[in-house]
């Protein structure tokens, strides 16, 4: 997840470029740079490995002047981390190019670059496109035309940045898969791949869309969407509501977290899928050779880490066919284990500092594990620093000590992990866009478990004064229901229990009477009729039943039995949408019994002692 900016402006833009890397640092930081046009129409060009503070330094020794530039934080998908490889990448020494994201047919396009007699200087695909666009410069020297026909023949997902030092008062953007944001200023434009990057120079942003080709002037700007009709886009402010560290209109974090959703699980997903793909360099640049030959993976986690891994051992099976291990952290550390050959140690953990994780990725790397993957939402953090591959979840800083958007970010972290691997294990071209393109739809649907909300606030108000609740699940719903029970013992002190369904008749339905609400996940799966036997054993018992379900499960509202209904999901994505209306029933429980809903009694949001 690089992290691009670029400034087109009357004053010198150095320092507004350096200031917003520093922003979108977490978004990348193995080696960044910066080109810029200075005053005699030449690019300038600085390029350091490591962090910003590395190019500040180098820039304060050998300033790069100019009112014209773009620069680029690095993640690097394709070739090491170093000098040559880091951005900006030029073509010649008049056109230079920052690249947020993959493209896909880079190898065939740098053949046929190189068969023209371009000569490449790194391993990266976005040098690529530098010399693609030079190419189709040289036709009609036009750098905007020369953009937009370079596009046509780009696969994958990508934000770009432009310039040209023969036009020197703009420059050239576009998007198509990762995030662009044009900043409006007075009398001065801005380009970056988050707002966050631009709020020292200005709060107007317009969001460009997907195929969208911008010309970015200081005092203009004009956007063609991908049909070539110009458009506008609308300038929204940037509302100080939706800062992270700020509770904005909600009472709770928690709350705010739970809505933020669609928007960060729409974000884990920019950049690394296209419209029917899952693009594997996305997990690093060396994700293909680590995961060709895996045979096991062992996945370690602990609390709602550890059910976001249970989900992810149904897809790792389903999908790739490979054996898959859950296990919790603080036993894993502590116990002997016998390590098949070319096991993949998959680690996740919200904060990347959870000591019980951390202690078992360090045994882990002395054990002979094939590679180790993370998955985490703290740049920067141990677990992500000490791990060879890295799928970084977008949930930005999450303040609530339950856990909420960490938990759908990390399942769709795992879900692209599951279809890479997949893919090394014969997973069908159809399948994988059956399965990429339910993702995509996953933003709106969670939306649509939003707009529940009230429905669900009623529906909490019986669970107020019980002590006691079960809550059921059959497949990968058994882990939702798991999350959901975990959620409303955190915060309301409801004692809750999850089940597999099927184990109801072998214990717990001992305890179930009028005083033991049940919750039900049900998406229509194959295990519906299964679970609907189970549900008539509860009822049989005076249980009253709270159902969470698919309208085409057929599950019908009757005294003692309410139904919530569900929009319909695909079965690979339904345990991240079924997440959230539980969610919100933990949430609203607490409300109601008043507990301290952000910081639960006896607990802690980052666990970093054993
Ligand atoms: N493929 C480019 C850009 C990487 C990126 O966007 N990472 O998130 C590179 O490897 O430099």
């Amino acid at each position: 997840m690089c992290g691009i900016v670029g400034a087109v402006s009357e004053r010198d833009v150095q320092g507004i470029l350096l200031e917003g890397l520093r922003r979108l640092e977490y978004r990348g930081y193995d080696s960044a740079g910066m080109a810029v046009v200075g005053s005699e129409s030449q690019i300038q060009r600085a390029r350091e490995v490591g962090k910003v503070a590395a190019l500040a330094d180098a820039i304060e020794a050998n300033p790069v002047a100019g009112h014209m530039g773009i620069a680029h934080t690095r993640w690097a998908t394709h070739g090491e981390p170093s000098q040559q490889n880091a951005h900006p990448h030029m073509s010649g020494d008049r056109l230079a190019i920052v690249h947020n994201g993959i493209i896909e047919n880079y190898q065939e396009l740098r053949d046929e670059l190189k068969a023209e007699g371009y000569e490449f200087t790194s391993q990266t695909d976005t040098e690529v496109v530098a010399h693609l666009i030079n190419k189709h410069y040289q036709a009609d020297k036009n750098l905007y035309k020369a953009v937009k026909t370079a596009m046509t023949r780009l696969r994958g997902a990508y934000a770009l940045a432009v310039v040209h030092s023969d036009e020197p008062d703009h420059m050239v953007v576009s998007r198509e898969g990762s995030p662009l944001v044009v900043g409006v200023g007075i009398g001065e434009n801005f380009i970056a791949s988050d707002q966050l990057a631009l709020l020292p120079v200005t709060d107007r942003f317009m969001f460009l869309e997907e195929g969208d080709i911008a010309d970015i002037r200081k005092d203009k700007i004009a956007i063609e969407d991908r049909d070539g009709n110009a458009v506008e886009r609308s300038i929204t402010r940037f509302e100080h509501a939706s800062d992270s560290a700020d509770k904005g209109e909600y009472r709770h974090y928690m709350l705010k977290e739970i809505y933020e959703q669609p928007k960060v699980v729409k974000a884990t997903m920019t950049g690394r899928i296209t419209d029917s793909r899952v693009l594997e360099q996305a997990l690093g640049t060396d994700a293909a050779k680590l995961l060709e030959n895996v045979r096991h993976v062992q996945i370690i986690a602990c609390g709602t880490s550890y059910h976001a891994g249970m989900v992810a051992r149904y897809w790792i099976e389903e999908l790739a066919g490979v054996p898959c291990s859950v296990e919790v952290a603080s036993e894993f550390r502590y116990r002997k284990h016998v390590i098949q050959q070319d096991t993949l140690f998959l680690c996740i953990s919200q904060s990347g500092e959870t000591a019980d994780t951390l202690a078992a990725l360090r045994q882990a790397k002395k054990a002979g594990f094939r590679a180790a993957l993370a998955i985490c939402n703290v740049p920067g953090s141990s677990l992500v620093r000490e791990s060879d591959l890295v799928i970084m979840t977008q949930a930005g800083p999450e303040i609530g000590v339950a856990s909420t958007k960490a938990f759908t970010t990390q399942l769709v972290a795992l879900l692209l992990f599951s279809v890479a691997l997949a893919r090394h294990n014969g997973l069908s071209e159809e399948k994988e866009a059956e399965i990429v393109k339910a993702l995509h739809l996953v933003p709106g649907q969670v939306s649509d478990v939003l707009a529940l909300d009230g429905e669900i606030e009623n529906m909490s108000k019986a669970f107020m004064d019980k002590n006691h609740s079960l809550f059921l699940g059959r497949g990968s719903q058994y882990p939702v229901a798991m999350e959901g029970a975990l959620k409303l013992k955190e915060i309301s002190y409801i004692h809750a229990e999850a089940y597999p369904a099927g184990e109801l008749k072998h214990g717990p339905l001992a305890l179930v009477d009028s005083e033991m609400p049940v919750v039900t996940v049900a998406p229509n799966n194959d295990l519906v009729e299964k679970l609907k036997s189970n549900l008539e054993e509860v009822r049989a018992r005076g249980g009253e039943l709270f159902v969470f379900a698919d309208k085409a499960a057929g599950v019908k509202a009757e005294p003692g039995i309410h139904v919530m209904q569900l929009p319909s999901v695909h079965e690979i994505t339904a345990p991240i949408v079924y997440t959230v209306p539980l969610q919100l029933l933990s949430y609203h429980v607490a409300v109601l019994k008043g507990t301290d809903v952000d910081q639960p009694r006896n607990l802690a949001k980052s666990v970093t002692v054993e």
